[in-house]
């Protein structure tokens, strides 16, 4: 059977050789138009003139366009309107989009860019969280979850203490940048080739733009070389640019942005600035917790108001708050506006958690680990969230106990004591901390998925679906999902680019649930395929009952007839049997309700933990992580090589957001960290030096996933923070008195913390 197998990814021959295409690799139609955008050089406020005649005469330039040129919508905000394609006259971030330049080459628009004359009329930008919650300026109003009564919980309790944290953002840096080819079709239509996570937003927002319906243009997906959540909306500008100019001159356009422009014009996580006041007892117990959680969402909305209700959701990582007040500020600065990566607002909600518990186990001198013990969900009596949803299933408490003796937490927290004691200068640090992180849109209506599955009259099989492929390994584990059911080999199954106009009304590929959706989807499509093949093998041989057809083997037994996939779909199709299906999905038993604060959002969660150690050097502030154990939980596996594979980069993706990524802007609001040169992702040599990870064994998921698996491609970033925890551990061993260690901690960071005492 094909599900449950650690096949290798089916791209994965084709990403090494080099032969996968990606949207630059398309071939190069002659006459084919190439854009480049100019960007705004303040930071806020208003353009007073436009001067582009020397754009429009430097050498190759076809066209330059300004917001006047957009046919109809111009605002391509994906949820809120704010985000206006092209500036029509207002600033709000340095580096914004104002006009475009058509050439003939990618080169000879970049050169042409250079050439405008803009001026402007600036004001002072407000480039941090800080000023912009002293002037109460949000994106979004003000959002709280309640349960319990608070403020008497931190009157009655023994201790009261407040902390924050202060965390930044971070840049997406896919391999490949954002990219769309657009195509004149008839009509007035488009078809349009993207690196995209969400293909029918952008179909939906280029419908817009050009003022025809979402039946004229069709968004295409085979894969890309990354997406990390900056395709989820991001995405849009390329598409919609490129949509416009192929539209107006009826030539293919291609708009691919050089990665300083894709760091400058494209959103990226929040960094958030976080605060909170938390009553516990003598042995750690929490008895009520206030949080105050402010993001970063730069100049619009974009999909921030579901990024600080997900940092809301998790600032209880996977512990039992008896009362809690927490309170989410969606902050509005003159800055690009920040956008989905992995994890969602998660990470920043539990980073803030976690800070937590370690403040409080240094305010009682104790082992961190115990008071995460001591706090950790279970299914009877410390069981509801802040949001109210009933824990029914928990694997947090055995991950953490197995983990603290399969890594040697014990001896080795000793050992590390010991070492500190003896040496000066390198300070050694470990902490083990766990994930619980919720599965399911937190927007009702995008839990749901489709597919389209064709059994051709050869024996060989085509299966599309919403989701799209961003090197996680989706397309592999649909396949071998279709391939289990129908008892075939995953071979013979060629799964095809995502496209608009195979599966309408898709999800975003987000929220990990590409698999529990569009698996789900495509699982019911070969049930249905298979329930007519049945019934006509059953009609065919006269047979009694359904059971006495079998797919197994990639062959079909029907009573005593065998069939090969080619002589049953050629026998089918002579009989008139449609082996066409549509599959659909629909995530049960979630709710919840926003204004009550209320419900269900969440179908399941998916459960880790990790032990970090690290040593650092109280010199410089460099410092290496020595060794990761990780216990992960993927449910009943799919493809364990490719949960394993999301779980070392998710794990490394998160150590790099938690140590060396720094996102910085300079005084007048200019990205100052704009290439690979000024913002270090992590390479190689940053991963730990020994890397233990393991899936959860026999833990099929508790509630009905397709395979009971769990998603997968979030959660273990999360599991980083436990290297963020290790490194305040090792501060701490260098200077009991440190100051907060903020996030990340880049060698300067540790160095202030050790140096500064609070
Ligand atoms: N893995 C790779 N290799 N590349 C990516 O861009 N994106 C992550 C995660 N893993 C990503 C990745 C994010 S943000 C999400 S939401 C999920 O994959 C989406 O895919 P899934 O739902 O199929 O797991
Ligand atoms: C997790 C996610 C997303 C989310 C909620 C989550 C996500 C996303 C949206 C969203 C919200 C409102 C919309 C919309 C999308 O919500 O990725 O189009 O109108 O796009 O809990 O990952
Ligand atoms: Mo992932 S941030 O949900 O695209």
């Amino acid at each position: 059977m094909s599900a449950g197998k650690s096949l290798a990814h089916d791209s994965a021959a084709l990403h090494v050789t080099g032969e996968a295409t990606y949207v630059d690799d398309m071939p190069n139609v002659p006459q084919a138009l190439h854009i480049a955008i100019g960007g705004a050089s303040i930071a806020a406020g208003c353009i007073t003139s436009i001067d582009l005649s020397a754009v429009l005469a430097s050498e190759g330039v076809v066209d330059v366009l300004t917001h006047e040129h957009i046919p109809a919508e111009k605002d391509i905000g994906p949820v809120f309107p704010g985000d206006p394609l092209l500036s029509t006259g207002d600033v709000f971030f340095m580096g914004q989009p104002i006009f475009i330049v058509v050439a003939t080459s990618h080169q000879l628009a970049r050169r042409a860019v250079g050439l405008a004359n803009i001026q402007y009329q600036a004001t002072e930008p407000v480039l941090d969280i800080d000023t912009a919650m002293q002037r109460k300026s949000y994106v979004r109003p003000p959002y709280a979850l309640q349960r319990g009564d608070v403020k008497q919980a931190l009157n009655n309790a023994a201790h009261t203490i407040t902390g924050e944290q202060r965390m930044g953002g971070q840049e997406h840096f896919y391999l490949e940048g954002q990219a769309a080819v657009a195509e004149p079709a008839e009509h007035g239509g488009v078809r349009i080739t993207s690196s995209n996570q969400n293909p029918t937003e952008a179909q939906h927002i280029v419908a817009k733009v050009l003022g025809v319906p979402m039946n004229k243009v069709t968004l295409i997906t085979r894969r890309m070389g990354g997406g990390f959540g900056g395709k989820e909306t991001q995405a849009n500008l390329c598409c919609a640019l490129s949509a416009m100019v192929a539209v107006k001159h009826q030539r293919t356009a291609s708009c691919r942005l050089s990665r300083r422009d894709d760091m400058i014009m494209t959103g990226k996580r929040h960094g958030f600035f976080t605060q909170w006041t938390v009553g516990f007892n003598d042995e750690g117990e929490i008895q009520g917790v206030q949080f105050t959680l402010a993001g970063q969402c730069g100049y619009s909305a974009d999909l921030s108001d579901a990024i600080v209700d997900r940092a809301m959701f998790h600032c209880d990582n996977s512990y039992y708050y008896p009362a809690a007040h927490i309170e989410g500020l969606r902050c509005k600065t003159n800055t690009v506006s920040n956008t989905a990566f992995r994890g969602f607002g998660g990470p920043q909600g539990m980073l803030a958690c976690e800070a937590m518990i370690d403040q409080i186990a240094g305010y009682l001198n104790k082992d961190p680990l115990e008071i995460r013990k001591r706090n950790v969900y279970n299914t009877t009596d410390k069981n509801i969230t802040p949001y109210h949803q009933t824990i029914k299933h928990f694997n947090v408490p055995s991950i953490i106990e197995s983990l603290e003796k399969s890594s040697d937490y014990v001896k080795r927290r000793k050992a590390i004591d010991d070492f500190n004691k003896s040496n000066k200068i390198l300070k050694r640090g470990i902490a083990l901390t766990p994930v619980k992180f919720g599965i399911s849109f937190t927007v009702k209506h995008l839990n749901q998925g489709g597919a389209l599955l064709h059994l051709y009259s050869d024996g060989s099989v085509q299966l599309n679906h919403g989701g799209t492929e961003m090197g996680q390994g989706l397309m592999v584990k649909v396949q071998q999902i279709v391939a289990h059911e129908l008892g075939m080999k995953t071979d013979r199954i060629a799964v095809t680019a995502t496209q608009t106009d195979k599966v309408p009304n898709t999800s975003p590929t987000a929220a990990s649930s590409g698999t529990d959706i569009n698996g789900a989807a495509a699982k019911n499509a070969a049930l249905k395929l298979k329930q007519r093949l049945i019934d006509f093998l059953v009609n065919q041989h006269e047979l009694t009952c359904d059971s006495d057809v079998k797919f197994a083997n990639d062959s079909i037994v029907a009573g005593d007839a065998t069939y090969s996939w080619e002589s049953l779909a050629h026998a089918a199709y002579m009989e008139r049997v449609s082996l066409s299906a549509t599959g659909y999905y629909k995530t049960p038993d979630i709710h919840f309700d926003r204004n009550a604060a209320k419900g269900q959002p969440f179908y399941y969660f998916a459960n880790g933990a990790a032990v970090t150690e690290v040593v650092i050097d109280t010199l410089t502030g460099e410092n290496r992580i020595l060794r990761t154990d990780i216990l992960h939980d993927a449910g009943q596996s799919i493809n364990p090589a490719m949960d394993k594979g999301q779980i070392e980069g998710g794990f490394v993706q998160g150590a790099g957001w938690l140590t060396h990524e720094e996102v910085k802007w300079a005084d007048d609001g200019r990205l100052a960290s704009d290439g690979p040169a000024t913002y270090k992702i992590p390479a190689i040599g940053d991963a730990p030096l020994h890397m233990n990870v393991s899936l959860l064994d026999s833990s099929p998921n508790e509630v009905n996933t397709v395979f009971r698996s769990k998603a997968v491609g979030e959660p273990p970033l999360m599991l980083a923070i436990s290297v963020f925890c290790a490194l305040k551990d090792a501060v701490k061993a260098a200077n009991p008195a440190a100051s907060n260690l903020q996030a990340p901690a880049t060698p300067e960071a540790i160095l202030l913390a050790i140096s500064a005492s609070t």
